[in-house]
């Protein structure tokens, strides 16, 4: 046995990808409005933008495409997807959606009834805390105090401090919560993975006030693979009874199916045994993403996603994809580069907080990290920071975010081991010259999800 797994596969098909010249990137990125967002994906070299949508497909899922079946009501590709959805999680209710926020934006008008009410998670992700405030509702983290210090190594840094959240339900009444939503890996700390037993603590609090829990599951499979290594009694246990376990710690599902169902597109919105529940979630689709045996995909798209998510439960290629996201990580922390740590599943996070602890938050920081990483390298990554938690929605105030982070997120099934070496390099580099990073202010603000289409300029 070697200490390391290889790619279980071989690679049938390449794109070219192309470094352009230095000065050319520079005129690249000011004319993206400093916002790599805005960059044309032929002006990028290495793309670490998102794990979302940017994976390669296997044959087996480009076969699948081919057993599309484009009828509007009735698709046999969501007959197929239905059952892989009930085999894998459980849950007897399934309506595919257009991606993750397809679902989001069905679920939580339905949960939230009253303006004001609390929505209660580990962590939110960006799309989920949005649709959290569009329904009226307001999103509250209880994140464990170790997630934050990004120095400290500790297993489970997704976890809720459940004794914080009980107290919080506790001084604000059972009635004035909509709903919990446990965040699986939870990827604005870092994708860092929630342990089984935190998973469970959670639910059982939420039953005892009667409050309804929600998984925000885009990374169920890493999440089950970090369990399997970690947490005790789990390391004989097979990845899919791990991730059946973690589904029946909720009442409904969401899933970008994006990141671990393996494909470019799709949703998924479940609900374990609720019918009305899962009535009404029925007719709101309709008109939001598509009629319930389509819910905005095609029939080739369900397809692909049925054979993804079987693909994704595979040990070895948990094993390959975790280790190689962690060996990004090895070669940072050997650079001295502050990283959260230990490393998560589907990237690797810059602590840029620590890297430039003078500039204001304000000037986002990090972002200005990644401006200066991809004048340096042609490598897109992005922010999770204080530009991408946003505002007080009641204050407006601004910089809010406990930490300061880089996110190089790695595709699925795309990028080899030079490739990291190669981002490990130039961050190495952006790194030494720490001292030359400008920050960024904004020329065009948008209200809501900012960071997406802001323009800004640098700060001297
Ligand atoms: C990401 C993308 C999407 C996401 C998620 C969790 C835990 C729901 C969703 C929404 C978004 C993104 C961020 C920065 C750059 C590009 C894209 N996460 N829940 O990369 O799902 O996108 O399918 O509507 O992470 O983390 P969807």
């Amino acid at each position: 046995m070697t200490s390391y797994q290889p790619e279980p596969y071989k690679i049938k098909m390449v794109e070219p990808i192309r470094l352009l010249p230095r000065e050319e990137r520079q005129k690249c990125i000011e004319k993206a409005g400093y916002n790599p967002f805005l960059l044309r994906s032929d002006e990028v070299y290495i793309d670490l933008l998102t794990d979302s949508g940017t994976g390669a497909m296997s044959d087996r899922q480009w076969a699948g495409l081919m057993l599309g079946d484009e009828s509007y009501a009735g698709s046999l590709n969501f007959y197929h997807l239905e059952e892989t959805v009930q085999a894998l999680s459980g849950h007897q209710y399934v309506l595919p959606t257009h991606q993750g926020r397809g679902a989001e934006q069905v679920i939580f008008p339905l949960l939230v009834e009253r303006q004001g009410q609390y929505v209660l998670g580990n962590m939110h992700f960006d799309t989920t805390k949005a649709h959290i405030e569009l329904a009226k509702g307001r999103a509250v983290n209880f994140i464990n105090a170790e997630a934050l210090d990004t120095a400290k190594e500790h297993p489970f840094k997704g976890n809720f401090d459940l004794a914080a959240m009980e107290q919080f339900i506790q001084d604000k009444g059972p009635d004035s919560i909509a709903a919990i939503v446990t965040t699986v890996t939870c990827n604005s700390v870092g994708g860092q993975p929630i342990s089984m037993d935190n998973i469970r603590g959670a639910y059982e609090i939420a039953k005892r006030y009667d409050i309804p829990v929600v998984m925000d599951s885009a990374r169920f499979a890493e999440n089950a693979y970090f369990i399997k290594q970690r947490e005790e009694g789990y390391a004989n246990r097979s990845i899919p009874e791990i991730v059946k376990e973690q589904f029946s710690y909720c009442d409904v599902f969401t899933m970008s199916a994006k990141k671990d169902g393996l494909v470019n597109i799709g949703g998924l919105l479940a609900v374990r045994e609720d019918k009305s529940l899962f009535q009404r979630c029925q007719a709101l689709v309709v008109p939001l993403e598509g009629f319930p045996t389509y819910g905005g995909l095609a029939g080739r798209d369900m397809e692909a996603l049925a054979i993804g998510l079987k693909e994704v439960v595979d040990e070895d290629y948990l094993t390959q994809r975790i280790s190689q996201v962690g060996l990004l990580g090895k070669l940072l922390q050997e650079a001295g580069v502050p990283v959260q740590s230990p490393i998560g599943g589907h990237a690797v996070f810059v602590d840029v907080g620590r890297i430039l602890p003078d500039m204001p938050k304000t000037q986002y920081p990090a972002h200005a990290f990644a401006v200066a990483l991809y004048v340096e390298s042609g490598i897109r990554a992005v922010e999770i920071g204080s530009l991408l938690y946003g505002r007080d929605p009641e204050t407006g105030e601004d910089g809010l975010s406990d930490l300061e982070l880089l996110r190089l997120t790695i595709p699925r099934r795309v990028y080899t081991d030079n490739h990291m070496r190669y981002i490990a390099d130039s961050i190495a580099r952006v790194y030494a010259k720490r001292d030359q990073i400008k920050g960024i202010a904004f020329e065009y603000e948008p209200p809501i999800l900012r960071h997406f289409t802001a323009r800004f300029r640098l700060v001297d």
